[in-house]
């Protein structure tokens, strides 16, 4: 028979092998075959939310948008005005800024009725805001020495707040990211880099950011367009991140499948949403996820030349444009060098924030349009926990006669303006439409909001 020492190693044996096979089911699980259920209930939050803030923020608001006579740059400045790294390298000693309040920050967007942040973690540039231990190219080596992703997120946690990171996988500061840039190829030759040494530093970063930071709402992945980035590893690095934490929502960027500005992918592409960068889809797209990123000026990153801010009316209706094709709206703010915001984003964030307050519910939580787009306006809409339909009629256009056509034979159970719902909204019909005879109050220059409410589905 067998003798205690075979039995003791027999059974060593038997757990090795099982500890090598759950680990290695572990490592190899394919994050991209959740059912839709397991989908909706990861997305749900972020489906919910709509409308979030995006930070553009490093070095580069140092310079602020000049170098050398020119003042059209932004976070591409290294780039496009070929600064060699050594005199990129030096605005490390000058990034100090000091009016830097995490809790300030986290509050305008919460006060904007924004429900996620997602800030520039690394950027083009390669410089971390945050403290890496795998490089000394971050915000540790700077005069200011303070983790402005630590603050950030715990900021984030006391007020309800998604964090999320945006992460550039172009690394113009790595050693062994390539390609180089076409115009550095003498100052700083390829010479031993190793592109999977860099796709290693990428993770240890990943890591650090996920479990020091989080739990995370997204990662905004970008500068996947470089021809050594691959679908394969895109789809590695998705599952990379999601095995780190199995909830966290990726953007289509990890992958290559992206349309351009369009920002769309193909089924075939990883990632959890579309990402169409300053312009909004023509019509929604019943059954996709996307999230229009758009900036306040003409740049991400702070350029103090730049005055071309959108206006407050123009941001409110984006916003509702969006949501009515059944988007998310990712509004940037490029903070200066100094740790403030520049004052006229903090305005326009107020104001978004006033007309939040009042409408907040017509954005949250709702659906794009059943109708086509009328001519005063937009809709969007949502379920009430009764089982009935809200209605939202957003008037962008008050109408000389004071009123608007719903194309609808239903009859509503309750109409109301959502500035002042003792205000009595009379409605009739009229051959197969729904009339609305808008109040006689001071309309909101930015979009007056008229909820009805249904029986059912519309
Ligand atoms: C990228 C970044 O390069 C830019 O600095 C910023 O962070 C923005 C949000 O994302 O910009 C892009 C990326 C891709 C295209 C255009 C701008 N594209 O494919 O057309």
């Amino acid at each position: 028979m067998f003798k205690t020492y075979q039995i003791t190693f027999l059974c060593f044996i038997i757990l090795a092998f099982t500890i090598i096979i759950f680990s290695f089911t572990a490592l190899a699980q394919d994050y991209t075959k959740e059912s839709k259920e397991q989908k909706d209930q990861r997305m749900k939050w972020w489906r919910e939310a709509r409308f979030g803030l995006f930070i553009h923020w490093g070095l580069y608001a140092i310079p602020a948008g000049k170098w050398g006579d020119k003042t059209h740059y932004g976070e591409w400045i290294r780039h496009e005005a070929q600064i060699p790294l050594p005199e990129y390298e030096k605005l490390l000693t000058q990034f100090n800024p000091v009016k830097f309040n995490a809790k300030e920050w986290v509050r305008m967007a919460k006060d904007a009725g924004m429900k996620y942040i997602v800030i520039t973690s690394k950027h083009h540039d390669g410089f971390c805001l945050f403290d890496s231990k795998v490089t000394d190219w971050d915000v540790m080596s700077t005069p200011f020495q303070r983790d402005i992703l630590k603050e950030l997120s715990d900021a984030c946690k006391e007020e309800g707040i998604k964090m999320c990171f945006y992460y550039s996988i172009m690394d113009w500061h790595h050693p062994d990211y390539l390609p180089r840039r076409e115009w550095e190829k003498e100052q700083r030759p390829e010479g031993d880099a190793n592109y999977d040494r860099y796709i290693e530093y990428m993770k240890a970063q990943l890591k650090e950011l996920v479990n020091n930071y989080g739990p995370l709402g997204i990662l905004w992945f970008d500068g996947e367009w470089e021809n050594t980035w691959t679908h394969d590893k895109g789809v590695d690095m998705y599952n990379y991140v999601r095995s780190l934490q199995p909830d966290i929502i990726i953007n289509n960027r990890v992958d290559t499948g992206r349309s351009g500005m369009a920002g769309l992918s193909t089924s075939e592409n990883v990632g959890d949403y579309g990402t169409p960068e300053q312009e909004v889809p023509a019509k929604g797209l019943p059954g996709v996820d996307w999230e229009t990123c758009m900036t306040m000026n003409k740049h991400w990153g702070y350029n103090e030349y730049d005055k071309f801010f959108k206006s407050t009316k123009v941001l409110i209706q984006l916003l509702v444009d969006i949501v009515s094709k059944g988007g998310n709206f990712l509004l940037n703010v490029g903070p200066m060098a100094n740790g403030e915001f520049p004052p006229e984003s903090v305005e326009r964030l107020r104001e978004i924030g006033e007309w939040m307050k009042v409408n907040s519910e017509s954005i949250y939580g709702t659906m794009a349009s059943p109708f086509d787009k009328p001519s005063w306006g937009r809709y969007t809409q949502k379920k009430a926990e009764n089982g009935n339909t809200i209605l939202y009629a957003h008037v962008f256009q008050y109408e000389p006669d004071g009123k608007i056509k719903i194309p609808t034979d239903k009859k509503p159970v309750k109409v109301w303006l959502l500035k002042d719902p003792s205000k009595s909204v009379k409605t009739t019909s009229k051959k197969g439409n729904l009339i609305i005879h808008l109040p006689k109050i001071e309309p909101d220059p930015n979009d007056t909001v008229i909820g009805l409410e249904f029986e059912g589905n519309l």
